[in-house]
């Protein structure tokens, strides 16, 4: 067994894939061990989010972190110098208290979050194991089901549209792989659908096509032709999701649908996507209402809950106190899980061990920023969490992490089990 004591710990200014600097911390072990980890970064953000600290002033349009590299290679490597990298509870709660503060703001959660995953690679590394093998012992073996982006829209597409990702999940694929051949051919006739219609405009933030629609339905009509131009099954085969990012457009139980200048209360909303559920194969909305709209989600949740998975992501934050307190209010059924809306792996593994005491799902997930990191595809292997959403099906920051899925597919061989649609929080009250 070699030294697992933090030697040293690095933090660094990199960019990420909007070209925007962003955090990469190293940590090295006294046996000689080193992880890495690198901080994403959300453009629809919810404001229960823990702190990504940015300098702020003209440099970079304000995004720079020399702050957060300067706590990384002070305050933290201080704080974790000679602790043991295999107990990531202990180094969490030690990285929590040098923050001291409850959204993280002093010592910022990108700070955080890429040292967490960096002494979790270490800790692996320093046994020997992938990271996945690491955290979820020799039975970690459930493949996620893959939410994959086909058009982008909301905050990454210059609100060209105003729901933010048409995405589709492969509920009757054999594996993973099987899910990515699917997912690779829906994504291709999109495309074609588009040049076709003249309306080609590059992909958003995500690698998602940009979106060229009229309407916002229009989007879901394309969608479907998309899979049937596949050679596949709409529902069956390949089914739809959303994420509605309702926080972004709708506020106080108000929203406004931009592209078609509509306004609608909760009611109407509810309304809206109940009539998409009943006319488009749709198996998950994420985030239907606004993050105020807790009502809302619980009114939703009462009345589709029992058909489709209903999540969480600015509404729930990745914060086992609000999973909890949504579930007793039956509002949404599923929970996303995100790093950096926390800033430790700790927390963010608390959010789904209440998850699960909750009988609500979980979805481990990137952000619209990102980089070439591919912790996640770890947690949700490691931990067992069935679902992973890392974007679309197109640029390097979100290959790298579909890519390493498929790498520990093949590696687990006979032993890996895809989850499939079984792991879609559906058919139960919600
Ligand atoms: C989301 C994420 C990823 P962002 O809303 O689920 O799609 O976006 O990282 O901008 O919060
Ligand atoms: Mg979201």
């Amino acid at each position: 067994m070699t030294d697992t004591r933090i030697a040293f710990v690095h933090g660094r200014r990199v960019w990420d894939s909007r070209g925007r600097p962003t955090l990469e911390a190293d940590v090295l072990l006294e046996g000689g061990a080193v992880g890495r980890g690198m901080a994403p970064a959300g453009a629809s953000t919810g404001s229960g989010e823990a702190l990504d600290l940015r300098d702020g002033g003209t440099a970079f349009g304000g995004y720079d972190v020399t702050r957060a590299v300067a706590n990384v290679n002070g305050a933290i490597t201080r704080a974790l110098v000679g602790l043991d990298a295999a107990d990531q509870a202990a180094v969490d709660a030690r990285l929590i208290e040098a923050d001291g503060t409850a959204n993280k703001s002093r010592l910022g959660a990108n700070a955080l979050t890429a040292v967490s995953m960096a002494v979790a690679h270490a800790a692996a590394g320093a046994a020997g194991e992938p990271l996945y093998r690491h955290l979820g012992g020799p039975d970690a073996a459930t493949m996620p089901l893959p939410q994959i982006q086909i058009f982008g829209g909301g905050a990454h597409a210059g609100r060209r549209v105003d729901i933010q990702d048409f995405l589709v999940v492969c509920p009757a694929a054999a594996s993973f792989a099987q899910a990515l051949d699917w997912t690779a051919e829906v994504y291709r006739a999109a495309g074609t659908l588009m040049a076709e219609a003249g309306t080609s405009a590059g992909v958003a933030d995500e690698g998602g096509w940009w979106p060229s629609f009229a309407t916002n339905e229009q989007a879901l009509e394309t969608l479907v032709r998309a899979i049937e131009r596949a050679g596949l099954k709409p529902g069956a085969q390949v089914a739809i999701a959303l994420d509605i990012a309702a926080s972004e457009f709708g506020r106080g139980g108000h929203y406004t649908l931009g592209l078609e200048s509509r306004a609608l209360d909760s009611d109407g909303m509810i309304r809206m996507l109940a009539g998409w559920v009943d006319a488009y194969p749709i198996v998950s909305i994420e985030d239907p209402l606004a993050e105020d709209d807790a009502a809302g989600f619980a009114a939703f949740t009462a009345e589709l809950g029992h058909r489709i998975q209903i999540v969480g992501d600015d509404f729930l934050v990745s914060d086992a106190a609000r999973v909890r307190a949504a579930a007793a209010q039956g509002a949404a059924n599923t929970v996303l899980l995100k790093p950096n809306q926390r800033g430790t792996l700790s927390e963010t593994r608390a959010a789904w061990n209440a998850a699960k005491d909750a009988g609500f799902a979980a979805i481990v997930s990137a952000r619209s920023g990102e980089t070439e990191d591919t912790t996640i595809v770890h947690l949700a292997v490691g931990w067992g969490v069935g679902q992973l959403k890392v974007g679309s099906f197109a640029r390097g920051e979100r290959m790298a992490k579909w890519n390493e899925a498929l790498r520990i597919e093949e590696v687990l061989g006979a032993r890996a089990r895809f989850a499939g649609g079984a792991a879609l929080r559906r058919g139960t009250a919600g």
